[in-house]
């Protein structure tokens, strides 16, 4: 894809496109919710269908003209009913939040009450952060991990949601590094006549390719996002059985958005076929095997993992016990300048702030979809420790950044 047109009337934006496809290439995205799509995922989210509206459901709109858009939205639909074996899937989600608002929306009265995991503890703002929506209108209460071991601590959930009455627990996470037992936490909703919402927006390639288990068919509704582990381009998704179909399509038209973002959709479709191919379950799997390479080497360097590793995409690393000295933000600040990117992020018991937390996150899907290996991500993880222990020293900084340069030309990226 050239921006030769975008150029012609606009320099100033083709400038910032070329720039960002430059900065994309050159550098490892190693954020642990960001994936590279395929070209032919970009083409179809570039496409005319930017121009339709198509307010309502394939063969019920609202508008005319709409025989393609019901076309693309029935084969998305019916790839991630194949992919994640729902009964019911909204593929009009405009992004994972979007999708939790529909569910809320669906099931909820204002006043009702969340019960989720903490923010700082791996949560994500859209499950009840007092900054959210859903903070604003729902009554909230949280569960945690243990500080010892970093896994759920699910006799607390169990019992806090005895205590507090919740009509919904939301499980899955954003920087949670472990395998969710979700048949725990729906023992613990049935326990208390709550619905159960499993998010797995980190998580969808994963579930999809079968290398983390599955929430479709325990918890009531499952949602996503479309352009992190399932590689499908930007937006959300609601899978649920046929009995919420009806109040989750009207939660989402017309109850919180109007036309949906069609040529995202495409996307959508896109990105749910390439995944259906057989070598996605490969590119799962090795993107696991991948954070595990990174997150033992980095062990072996002496820094500390929480929950001691990890069995999805990402690594969580607690600098507090090895740099005590050294925050989150140094770190991302030092990595960015040598070419790694991702993020500071905070560690259960944190205690410094949610901006310059204790901790940084690390994930492995852009790099597996750039071909990365176990052995490159082990380097990358030694990398990774130069940086973590001299964050303010400039001659390591372009020592590191001369090697990123070198592996970005080995594994090349878009052309
Ligand atoms: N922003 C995403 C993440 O980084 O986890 C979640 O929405």
């Amino acid at each position: 894809m050239t921006y030769e047109t975008v150029r012609e009337s606009d320099p100033a934006v083709a400038d910032a496109l070329e720039d960002e496809r430059t900065r994309q290439n050159e550098t490892l995205a190693m954020i642990a919710s960001e994936n590279h799509v395929s070209e032919a995922v970009m083409e179809a989210q570039s496409s005319e269908l930017t121009n339709k509206y198509a307010e309502g459901y394939p063969g019920e709109r609202y508008y005319g003209g709409c025989e393609y858009a019901d076309e693309v939205e029935e084969i998305a639909i019916d790839r991630a009913k194949e992919l994640w074996g729902a009964d019911h899937v909204n593929v009009q989600p405009h992004s994972g939040s979007q999708a939790n608002m529909g569910v809320y929306l669906a099931m909820l009265e204002p006043g009702d009450k969340i019960l989720s995991l903490d923010l700082t503890h791996g949560g994500h703002l859209s499950h009840g952060h007092p900054a959210n929506f859903a903070g604003q209108v729902y009554e909230v209460e949280q569960y945690e991990v243990d500080d010892e071991t970093g896994y759920i601590d699910y006799e607390q959930l169990r019992e806090t949601a005895a205590e507090f009455e919740p009509d919904i627990i939301v499980s899955g996470y954003s920087a949670y590094p472990r395998e969710i037992e979700w048949e725990t936490i729906q023992d613990a909703a049935d326990a208390v006549d709550a619905y159960h919402l499993a998010d797995i927006a980190h998580i969808t390639g994963l579930v999809a390719a079968g290398v983390h288990s599955s929430p479709v068919g325990i918890a009531d509704f499952v949602t996503g996002s479309t352009h992190k582990t399932i590689r499908a381009g930007r937006g959300g998704i609601i899978m649920c059985d046929e009995e919420y179909a009806d109040d989750i399509d009207a939660a989402v038209f017309p109850g919180s958005q109007g036309g949906p973002l069609m040529h995202n959709v495409a996307g959508k479709a896109v990105g749910f076929g390439e995944a259906l191919a057989p070598e996605f379950e490969q590119y799962a799997q090795q993107t696991v095997d991948n954070a595990r390479a990174l997150g033992d080497r980095l062990q072996e360097h002496g820094l500390d993992l929480v929950s001691d590793g990890t069995d999805n995409h990402l690594v969580l690393i607690d600098l507090r016990p090895s740099h005590p000295d050294t925050t989150g933000k140094d770190v991302e600040a030092a990595l960015e300048e040598a070419g790694i990117v991702l993020n500071a992020n905070t560690v259960p018991g944190e205690t410094r702030s949610a901006f310059n937390p204790s901790g940084i996150r690390a994930g492995t899907p852009g790099l597996t979809t750039r071909g990365f290996d176990e052995a490159a991500c082990e380097e990358i993880a030694d990398l990774i420790y130069e940086i973590v222990d001299a964050p303010h020293d400039d001659s390591v900084i372009a020592e590191v950044s001369d090697r990123v340069d070198e592996l970005t030309d080995e594994y090349p990226l878009y052309d």
